[in-house]
């Protein structure tokens, strides 16, 4: 069968965050129950169409900040932490495509360091023929925050959340899903403010209204919590793309959120 006689697909994205599939106070600390409990919601959601990308967690976040990675080649030592880093993030995506598989899921690994460039830590270029042909044949490409070169840089950490934007509008999603540890938004901090109200719903005018009242990021994490993803977030709903934010800590979230249905969480829409 040739490319242009696949079918045209309608992209759903979904993101599993680094602290649901690893517990992120630990050192290369899977969590392969749930990595397994996500694979079998996948495989049970049946959905056609799907990108999966996910976060490094204690993989990939303890040694790009030890190395300083994020902030470029600054001196010869950092090779052997980008290297490290990179193989960590290979591991962690090893235990969710073993699941995957595993499930019945004929899931593929893309590696974003061998397809990405950056300039000053944003995606300038993007070798996206071979995932596009993927997701047309009936493929589940799986992507991962990952260590990438950057013409300026050197080299940078490009976070999963970037990746899930970029994937997004190139792809012209309809729609994404973020899985994360959380039930989703609130209107100021909850852990600062008790008064802090949970919204199921926002709109893109509201999202920009709360967003300095979002968490900021801990310093393990390099590529900026909450807010970092709300940040790579912003452009895409205002394309029209709707994205849910969805507790992937709780069981059978997940498998809603592909199916469509409600799970509590927040749904952000452009009006
Ligand atoms: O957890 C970062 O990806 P994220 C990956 O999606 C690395 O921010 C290598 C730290």
């Amino acid at each position: 069968m040739k490319e242009s006689e696949l079918s045209k697909p309608n992209t759903t994205i979904l993101k599993i965050g680094g602290s649901v599939i690893t517990d992120k106070n630990g050192e290369l600390a899977a969590r392969t129950q749930v990595i397994d409990r996500l694979a079998d919601e996948t495989q049970r959601a049946g959905l056609k169409n799907l990108i999966i990308i996910h976060g490094g967690g204690s993989f990939g976040h303890p040694a790009a900040k030890e190395y300083a990675l994020k902030e470029g080649l600054k001196n010869g030592n950092q090779l052997i932490g980008f290297a490290e880093t990179h193989h960590f993030m290979t591991v962690l995506n090893g235990l969710v495509m073993d699941s995957l598989i595993t499930h019945g899921v004929p899931a593929v690994s893309v590696t974003p360091s061998s397809c990405v460039t950056t300039e000053n830590g944003r995606i300038r270029s993007f070798e996206d023929a071979p995932l596009r042909m993927l997701v047309k044949m009936g493929f589940l490409p799986v992507l991962y925050g990952d260590t990438v070169v950057d013409t300026q840089l050197c080299f940078t950490i490009l976070s999963g959340d970037q990746l899930v934007s970029a994937l997004a509008l190139r792809f012209n999603a309809e729609r994404i899903i973020m899985g994360v540890d959380v039930d989703g938004l609130y209107n100021a901090d909850p852990k600062a403010e008790k008064s802090a109200k949970f919204s199921p719903h926002l709109t893109l005018s509201e999202v920009r209204k709360l967003k300095d009242n979002i968490a900021k990021p801990t310093a393990s994490d390099v590529t900026g919590g909450m807010f970092g993803k709300i940040t790579e977030l912003l452009p895409v709903v205002e394309q029209g793309i709707p994205v849910s934010i969805v507790n992937a800590t709780k069981p059978n979230y997940i498998y809603k959120a592909l199916r469509g249905e409600r799970t509590g969480g927040t749904s952000i829409e452009k009006e």
